[in-house]
């Protein structure tokens, strides 16, 4: 758990819909089953990609007797959306959408995806019901710096704000010093951002010499990128408020498919809207519950892009044991990685968050750090590049650089160079942090002239 605890509160008393949110687990799962038949119906009946992939399978929506046949049907990749660019897996016509998004992804096309009225109203509950999971309240005056625009998170959270009865402030990324006078002067309780930006605004904050931890913020809801405890205890500590875990995806719905509670054990996912599993990457195998695995998820109500057995590359554990809150929908417990973020050193497979794990809070070293993967010969060479905490003296950093190392070779089993530099020098983010700067790429595309 993070620097500030505080006493739970039990029961329903806290949730935004108690019905749903504490429905027993039998419940849910018929609740599933009635809204599996119909989303089924939904894509057989207006997506012919979907409808040939049930026919394969001889899955007909009608004749769905369990959540287990769900499992017959063949998993959605991000390929498939970019395959059907733009609009070719929707579910209705453009005309009838009243709103799309698209995320930028890194190579070729970008991936979009539509929405119903209906659906950005189930987006907005669901978002509200996660800000009030985390103590949000109807009149808190909520600071948004998820960036606005194609990517889900500025409007996610402001809609999902505004059906809380929040007042906001739409400030997307960016503008650090803007924003760190306007979170003082208008008196913000909430902060949006990715973690790696509300770490920015607290390092902004500190060199204006603005007290933010003395500011009116109580509770941060980060997402949108991986982050660790360590980071959590940072974050909190430089910005003086409560950080909640919030986690979701465009292909899905956008933030708020699963969000911390005042627990802070796990996401509650919202499984009146979807459906869980995780599974092993390399076979698709289901995994035991609490096993590590890719989380997979079929989207139960989506009207315009229903989404089945989405796989999302994200690396995580779930689990349906009672939470403290009262909520009985199953908790994702911190999502460390993605599949495809996985960087292979020598032989040793590792997640770029587990480097932040070791380093973060380490004394002397800040939280600003990137990986570098250069290639030595035939061999992958790791660099961490890490920054020294403010007012370090230089002729430490070489102490600092060999003891990390160290650590990252005893806890993680990869052997890297680790880099202290000077405060300030690495990139900072306005979004999601760019951890990893991969140089074999680029060597070899000089070797071959590009
Ligand atoms: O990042 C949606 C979002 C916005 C979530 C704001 C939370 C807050 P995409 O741009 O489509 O959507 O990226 C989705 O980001 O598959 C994960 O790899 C990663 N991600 C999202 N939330 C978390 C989190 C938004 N809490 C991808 N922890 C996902 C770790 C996260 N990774």
């Amino acid at each position: 758990m993070g620097a500030i605890h505080e006493p739970v509160r039990l029961g329903s008393a806290a949730c935004l819909d108690p019905a749903r949110e504490t429905l027993s687990r039998d419940a849910l799962a018929q609740l599933q089953l009635e809204r599996l038949r119909a989303v089924l119906r939904n894509a057989w009946q207006n997506v012919p990609w979907q409808r040939a992939r049930m026919q394969a399978v001889e899955l007909h929506p009608d004749a769905v007797t369990g959540l287990e046949d769900l499992r017959r049907l063949p998993f959605t990749v991000k390929t498939d959306l970019r395959d059907h660019y733009p609009f070719g897996l929707f579910a209705r016509p453009v005309g009838a959408l009243a709103r799309v998004h698209a995320s930028s992804g890194t190579t070729g096309k970008p991936t979009v995806v539509g929405y119903t009225a209906g659906d950005l109203d189930r987006w907005a509950d669901l978002m509200a019901r996660s800000m009030y999971g985390a103590g949000v309240r109807a009149g808190d005056l909520v600071h948004n710096a998820y960036g606005y625009g194609l990517f889900t998170g500025g409007l996610g959270l402001h809609c999902g704000a505004e059906r809380l009865g929040c007042p906001v402030v739409p400030m997307s990324g960016g503008g650090s010093e803007r924003q760190v006078a306007l979170i003082m002067d208008f008196g913000a309780r909430v902060l949006c951002a990715t973690p790696s930006y509300a770490l920015a605004l607290a390092e902004v904050g500190q060199q204006l010499g603005v007290d933010l931890p003395q500011s009116r913020l109580e509770i941060g809801l980060f997402g949108a990128e991986p982050w660790s405890a360590a980071m959590r205890e940072e974050i909190e500590a430089g910005l003086g408020l409560k950080a909640f875990d919030v986690y979701g995806l465009s292909e899905i719905m956008g933030p708020g498919v699963a969000c911390a509670c005042e627990a802070r054990d796990g996401l509650h996912g919202w499984e009146d809207h979807f459906l869980f599993e995780v599974i092993d990457p390399e076979d698709g195998a289901p995994v035991a519950e609490g096993e590590a695995g890719e989380l997979v998820i079929t989207t139960l109500t989506k009207e315009a892009l229903p989404m089945l057995r989405y796989r999302t590359r994200d690396i995580t554990r779930v689990t349906t044991r009672p939470c403290d809150c009262g909520r009985t929908h199953l908790r994702i417990l911190r999502v460390t990685g993605r599949d495809d973020d996985m960087l292979i050193i020598r032989g040793v497979n590792m997640y770029p968050s587990q480097i932040e794990a070791v380093l973060v809070g380490r004394p002397g070293l800040a939280a600003h750090y990137q990986l570098v993967v250069e290639r030595h010969g035939s061999l992958d060479h790791l660099r961490v590049e890490v920054e020294a905490q403010p007012g370090v003296e230089p002729s430490a950093f070489d102490d600092m650089s060999r003891a990390a190392a160290h650590h990252i070779k005893s806890l993680i089993g990869v052997t890297a160079q680790v880099a202290v530099c000077a405060p300030g020098t690495l990139p900072r983010s306005q979004g999601k942090a760019v951890r990893v700067r991969d140089e074999r790429s680029r060597r070899d595309k000089r070797d071959q002239g590009a």
